[in-house]
């Protein structure tokens, strides 16, 4: 039951550097997912995340088993709240927002989720959340209704993530938001990741090979991308 997190392990033990595809059901229909994933196989991605901040429809069953036919790599929920969860995927990211002070996501969607997570067989991966100001409003920080951290305050970052690992978090993931002005600095990274003993996932407005490599290098052992693919589906190709 814990095969994707201990392969994600291993990969961090081996420098093995991992990147995940992010899908918003919200901006698939389920007429148009041959040519995602295709792209999808022809890229070097090693996970598929699925999810959204703001997804309230209800073809996220019929996406996912879609997906799981087609494509071979792990996939993980990344549920913007209790109701985005199905059996239909290999695992999810069980999401604590510690940057956020607002209850309902440190807690209250979490005790929600648990009779959904009790109907299906998915690896539960607990993740502390840690939103980072990039320069703009974005869709995390209206739906939590809560403030991101100071991208200046580093040190403040890599407390909340080592506070987040102490609490029995499996991994930490750094997230500038979907479609970011700025992507979460790399000396933020770079402090975070050798502070914590856990994988550190990192995300949000990354458009380039070379933002990916520089986030790799920082210390990012999972890079996500989404509005990059969603936006250009041969992004891995060019
Ligand atoms: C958002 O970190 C992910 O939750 C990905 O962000 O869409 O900007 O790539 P982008």
């Amino acid at each position: 039951m814990i095969k994707i997190y201990q392969e994600i392990l291993n990969s961090k033990i081996k420098g093995e550097k991992l990147l995940a595809i992010l899908v918003d059901p919200d901006k698939v229909s389920l007429d148009s997912t041959s040519n995602l994933i295709q792209k999808i196989n022809e890229s070097p991605a090693t996970h598929i995340f699925v999810g959204g901040s703001s997804f309230e429809g209800n073809y996220l069953d019929e996406l996912l088993l879609v997906l799981k036919s087609k494509i071979k790599l792990p996939i993980l929920i990344f549920p913007g709240n209790f109701a985005q969860i199905s059996d239909n995927a290999d695992g999810i990211l069980f999401l604590n927002l510690i940057s956020g002070r607002n209850p309902e996501y440190l807690i209250e969607q979490q005790v929600n989720a648990v009779p959904f997570l009790e109907k299906t067989n998915l690896e539960v991966l607990s993740t502390g959340y840690i939103l980072i100001e990039n320069g703009k409003e974005t869709a995390v920080e209206r739906v939590s209704q809560t403030k991101p951290l100071s991208r200046k305050n580093i040190d403040y970052v890599a407390q909340t993530a080592k506070a987040g690992e102490y609490m029995g978090n499996k991994l930490i993931y750094l997230e500038a938001g979907s479609g970011a002005e700025n992507t979460v600095p790399c000396a933020m990274i770079k402090q975070v990741s050798n502070i914590i003993n856990i994988p550190l996932i990192v995300g949000g407005g990354i458009r380039s090979k070379t933002e990916i490599d520089n986030a790799f290098t920082a210390g990012a052992d999972l890079v996500v991308i989404g509005t990059a693919f969603e936006n250009n589906p041969n992004f891995f190709e060019e």
